[in-house]
């Protein structure tokens, strides 16, 4: 299966939610004004959020002006220029260290996904012939560390620990010593994600910042933010306050196979100009993918 494939089918929710209340639209008989005001309502009900939707039906209608659509047909088409253009000037690929090890933070709430997210980027990497380590960062649960030491075995890489309750930052100076020694080419941090406890979980994800950049010139490399696609609204609201606390670099959106929210992602990439770099669509360890707006675009308006 290609690319588009992969994302038609993670999407697959999302596609028929958004389709299923559009394809009224693009069967009629004449593009008036209801049509774009029934396409803002689809987006709506679809988690693209008011100022997107709004954004979004503008694009298209000023589209449809200049390359003279007056067929609702046409209109899916259009509707997948239009969000193609909400991720123009954002880079969605990952930016790896010139030499010495990538470090990568990833953070977000509880249950979001961080920690099957490490394992999909771990054998993501490591198929590509990298060498990759695990930093247990998430310090807060026993069963925290035990699950990443699981994932690390299945997917063939170790495991940097501390016991549970040590300082999260500790863990991740010693999985950079341990990069540095073995010549690993990539660390992967896991982080605690308790929301009810903001202050203290901010203060601990800015003093991991502070330990990568100290240790190693350019860490961290990537600040990934995992959000919950299945949220939908709530996901962005993560997104911006995380985003007071570091200076995140790139969004995953996981679970978007059990959803029709996925467009959010719309919102997250315009609003707060975040570029999405990966996409969760399923439990297993292949699935993810890194995050293609064209693909996206397509997958999502095509019927
Ligand atoms: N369907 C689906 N399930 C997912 C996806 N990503 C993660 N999950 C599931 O979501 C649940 C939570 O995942 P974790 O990786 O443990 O989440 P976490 O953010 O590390 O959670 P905490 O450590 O408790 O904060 C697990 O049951 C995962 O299998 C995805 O893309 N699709
Ligand atoms: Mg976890």
């Amino acid at each position: 299966m290609g690319l588009f494939d992969r994302f038609k089918k993670g999407l697959e929710k999302s596609r028929t939610g958004l389709w299923g209340r559009l394809s009224g639209i693009f069967s009629r008989s004449r593009l008036d004004e209801s049509a774009f005001e029934e396409m803002e309502e689809a987006l709506l009900a679809a988690d693209v959020g008011v100022d997107t939707s709004v954004w979004l039906v503008e694009q298209v209608r000023r589209l449809a002006r200049e390359q003279r659509v007056d067929q609702p047909s046409e209109l899916p088409r259009l509707l997948a220029q239009a969000m193609a253009s909400a991720f123009e000037g954002l880079d969605s690929s990952m930016h790896l260290a010139t030499s010495g090890p990538t470090v990568v933070l990833v953070v977000g709430v509880n249950g979001v996904g961080k920690t099957t997210t490490i394992a999909k980027l771990a054998h993501f990497y490591r198929r590509q012939g990298k060498q990759v380590l695990l930093a247990a960062g998430d310090t807060f649960r026993a069963a925290a560390i035990d699950q990443l030491l699981t994932w690390g075995q299945r997917v063939g890489c170790d495991v940097i620990r501390h016991r549970p309750g040590a300082d999260a930052a500790a863990v991740l100076y010693d999985a950079l010593q341990a990069a540095q020694a073995r010549g690993a080419d990539m660390v992967l941090c896991d982080t605690a994600g308790r929301l009810h406890n903001k202050a203290p979980l901010m203060a601990e994800l800015s003093k991991m910042y502070k330990v990568a950049q100290r240790e190693l010139p350019g860490a961290p490399h990537e600040v990934l933010l995992v959000v919950d696609g299945t949220t939908g609204q709530n996901a962005l609201n993560q997104a911006r306050t995380f985003r007071e606390a570091v200076q995140v670099t790139g969004i995953a959106v996981t679970k978007l196979d059990g959803t029709a929210k996925g467009g959010v992602i719309l919102p997250i990439v315009r609003e707060l100009r975040i570029p999405v770099k990966w996409v969760g669509l399923g439990e297993k360890m292949d699935d993810l993918e890194p995050f293609d707006p064209a693909a996206f675009s397509q997958a999502i308006c095509e019927p």
